[in-house]
C-alpha cells in the first residue's frame, strides 16, 4: 500500500459497540474487533479509529465502565501486538481519552468539539495529541428530529470557526486540529449533499477536513440500499469530498476506498 507519500489518510473504523449503525455487534468481541482492526491497516488505514459508544442517530448515551470495559481491551492487545497506524479514540469523555492514550492512542475524535467535557481539550494540548473538531447540532439521540439551516454550509463553518479557536485558546497548536462537518449529525438528505457540494467552502477555515461518509443514511436515501450494501455509494462520496478538498476519510470499507482514492488523487493532483 503507498499510504505514505499520498496527499490523504484513511481512517479505519472500529465500533466496539452492539450497537453501531452499519456493523452493529459484528466486531463487539476484543479479539475480532483487534483482528479486524489488523485487516484495516493491511488494506491502508493510516489511523485506526477506536470506539466504544455509538453516536448513530437515536442512540443512548454509554456509561463511562462500559465503554472503558469495551474500548481497554482492544487498545492494549493492539499495542502489544504493535502497530504502524495511528491509534485514535473516538469518544466524548476525559476519563476514556485519559485511558486511551496511557494505552497508545495519539489522536482523540470527539465528536462534540470538546463541548461535552471542555476540559478533554486541556488534556489533548498537555499530552501533544492529534484531535478532530466535528459539527454536530443537537445531540445523538435527538439530532435527526427535524433538523433546520437558514444556510447549512456556513452556519457549520461558523460552529467549527468557534470550536477551532476554544481549541487554540486551550493551548492545542493548530497543526494538531482537522475540521470535520459532521455527515448525518443533525442534518437531512439535502443538509449533507448541500456540505459535500460545497465542501471546499470549509478549507477557508485553513485546517485539513476529515470527512465520515461511510455507509451513512443519506447513501441509502439515495441508492435504496441497506448500510453493508453501501460501498459503492461510500466511494463516491469519498472521491468526491477528496476532490473538494478532504485529506482524511473515515470509512469501515478501507480497501475500496484506498483503490477509489488512489485513482482520484493520481488524476485530480497530477503535477
Ligand atoms: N461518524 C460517526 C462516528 N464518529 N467521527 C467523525 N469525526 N466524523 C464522523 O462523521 C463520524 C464520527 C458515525 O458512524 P459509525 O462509527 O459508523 O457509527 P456509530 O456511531 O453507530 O458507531
Amino acid at each position: 500500500m503507498r499510504t505514505v507519500s499520498a496527499p490523504y489518510r484513511i481512517m479505519g473504523i472500529v465500533n466496539v459497540t452492539p450497537d453501531s449503525f452499519s456493523d452493529g455487534g459484528e466486531y463487539f468481541d476484543a479479539g475480532l474487533a483487534v483482528e479486524h482492526a489488523r485487516e484495516l491497516e493491511r488494506d491502508g488505514a493510516a489511523i485506526l479509529d477506536i470506539g466504544g459508544e455509538s453516536t448513530r442517530p437515536g442512540a443512548e448515551p454509554v456509561g463511562q465502565e462500559e465503554e472503558l470495559r469495551r474500548v481497554m481491551p482492544v487498545l492494549e492487545r493492539l499495542a502489544a501486538l504493535g502497530t504502524d497506524a495511528q491509534i485514535s479514540i473516538d469518544t466524548v469523555k476525559l476519563a476514556v481519552a485519559r485511558a486511551a492514550v496511557d494505552a497508545g492512542a495519539t489522536f482523540v475524535n470527539d465528536v462534540t468539539a470538546f463541548r461535552h467535557e471542555p476540559e478533554l481539550a486541556g488534556f489533548v494540548a498537555d499530552r501533544g495529541l492529534d484531535c478532530c473538531l466535528m459539527h454536530m447540532l443537537g445531540e445523538p439521540r435527538t439530532m435527526q428530529r427535524n433538523p433546520s439551516y437558514d444556510d447549512v454550509v456556513s452556519e457549520v463553518k461558523a460552529f467549527l470557526e468557534a470550536r477551532l479557536a476554544f481549541a487554540v485558546g486551550e493551548g492545542i497548536p493548530e497543526e494538531r486540529i482537522q475540521l470535520d462537518p459532521g455527515i448525518g449529525f443533525g442534518k437531512t438528505l439535502a443538509h449533507n449533499l448541500e456540505l459535500l457540494r460545497r465542501l471546499d467552502e470549509l478549507l477557508a477555515l485553513g485546517r485539513p477536513l476529515l470527512i465520515g461518509v461511510s455507509r451513512k443514511t443519506f447513501l441509502g436515501e439515495i441508492t435504496g440500499r441497506p448500510p453493508g450494501d453501501r460501498v459503492a455509494a461510500t466511494v463516491a462520496a469519498n472521491v468526491l469530498a477528496f476532490e473538494r478538498g478532504a485529506t482524511t476519510f473515515r470509512v469501515h470499507d478501507v480497501k475500496p476506498v484506498a483503490d477509489a482514492l488512489a485513482v482520484a488523487a493520481a488524476t485530480v493532483r497530477a503535477p
